[in-house]
């Protein structure tokens, strides 16, 4: 049977001094935000951050038909990421320098 959900993860990295800043930038999360995420098909999303290096820890489960690829083109993405820019390792067009990460284990 097909799973219909999936999870994968990816690391970013946040600039020096800002773990508490990123914590309360998302404590404050746009609802509209949100409400996106949801609808491209995010079920479970948690970031870590390891305080040594700054490297953020994305973990992310999708629904397997999830429509995450058009996010970067949407207006209220652009405004989320141009908000977190200042705080994060970004490309030219402000998204989060995103490095995927291939699962090695599993236990669910
Ligand atoms: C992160 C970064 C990611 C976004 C989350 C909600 O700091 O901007 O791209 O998915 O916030």
């Amino acid at each position: 049977m097909t799973p219909l959900t999936e999870t994968v993860a990816f690391r970013m990295r946040l600039h020096e001094g800002q773990a508490e800043e990123y914590r309360r930038r998302h404590d404050a999360i746009w609802p509209e935000l949100v409400a996106l995420l949801r609808e491209a098909g995010v079920v479970d999303y948690r970031i870590f951050l390891d305080e040594e290096t700054h490297a953020l820890f994305a973990v992310l489960t999708r629904r397997a038909d999830h429509d995450l690829d058009a996010l970067p083109g949407h207006p209220v993405m652009q405004r989320w990421w141009a908000m977190m820019a200042d705080i994060m390792d970004t490309e030219a067009d402000a998204s989060p320098v995103q490095v995927p990460l291939r699962q090695v284990f599993e236990l669910s």
